[in-house]
């Protein structure tokens, strides 16, 4: 079941990134078979699943799956659901609203003045591949929540990308966690335009579908609304190594 699950992400992540970011000799309807495949094999069990696994096993490095085959050049793989990856708008804010007090506005510049937390912390891919020692500055998620001041009612964040479709959510909780910033350096730099830059959150106790690139809004909200990737299928509380089946 376990492999299944990885199949199924690894395709899905796949399935989301653009066309030029696959240089493998794999088309696009042979996966949408083997995802036909893939579904078959979670509903009638184990010989299906098996066959999957040597229909998959050419494709596979190793355990990291499928997304392995697509190496950026700092060992990241770039995901992006939309086609390529979006431009910062010249006059780039961080919008803090909703549920709250006092809403912001914030330049990088206004981020950069915050006091700054660094992260020294693995990045980890719900379908396998894992970027140790990764180093991260940004602000605690919880400071602009300080910041703002929360209103009557705020249970959750409703987090929006400048690529107008990805989405997440946090609770309020697990937002005001100590190694959950809104981060705007990474790899030693600032958050390039590939991985989500200028702005992108970083939830390190969580897998990468939660650290949402692009980040243009944070809404405080009176419930949780699922993200992208948990309207198809993968857990809200994505706590790396207990959800997902992993
Ligand atoms: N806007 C946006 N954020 C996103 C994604 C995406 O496709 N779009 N993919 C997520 C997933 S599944 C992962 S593993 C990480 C990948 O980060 P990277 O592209 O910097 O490697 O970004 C997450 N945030
Ligand atoms: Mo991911």
């Amino acid at each position: 079941m376990r492999a299944i699950f990885r199949l199924f992400s690894a395709i899905m992540e796949w399935m989301a990134e653009p066309e030029g970011a696959k240089p493998t000799p794999v088309g696009r309807r042979v996966v949408l078979g083997m995802l036909g495949v893939g579904v078959a094999g979670v509903i009638f069990g184990d010989p299906v699943s098996r066959a999957i696994g040597d229909v998959l096993a050419p494709l596979t490095a190793g355990d990291a799956g499928i997304a392995s085959l697509v190496p950026g050049a700092d060992n990241f793989q770039l995901y992006t659901v939309v086609s390529g990856y979006p431009a910062p708008p010249p006059d780039y804010r961080l919008t803090v609203d909703g549920l709250v007090k006092r809403p912001l506005s914030l330049s990088v510049a206004d981020l950069e003045a915050m006091p700054a937390t660094k992260l020294v912390h693995p990045f980890q891919c719900v379908t396998g591949w894992v970027v140790p020692d990764v180093h991260w500055t940004g602000v605690h998620l919880g400071h602009l929540l300080d910041e703002a001041g929360l209103a009557e009612g705020a249970t959750a964040l409703h987090f929006t990308s400048f690529d107008g479709v990805y989405t997440e959510s946090l609770t309020i909780d697990q937002a005001r966690l100590p190694n959950v910033i809104v981060a705007y350096q990474m790899l030693g730099g600032p958050v390039t335009r590939e991985h989500g830059g200028p702005v992108r959150l970083y939830v390190a106790p969580m897998y990468g579908y939660k650290s949402i690139k692009w980040l243009s809004t944070i809404s405080v909200v009176d419930h949780v609304e699922p993200g992208y990737w948990e309207d198809n299928g993968y857990a809200v509380d994505a706590w790396i190594g207990r959800s997902n089946g992993l």
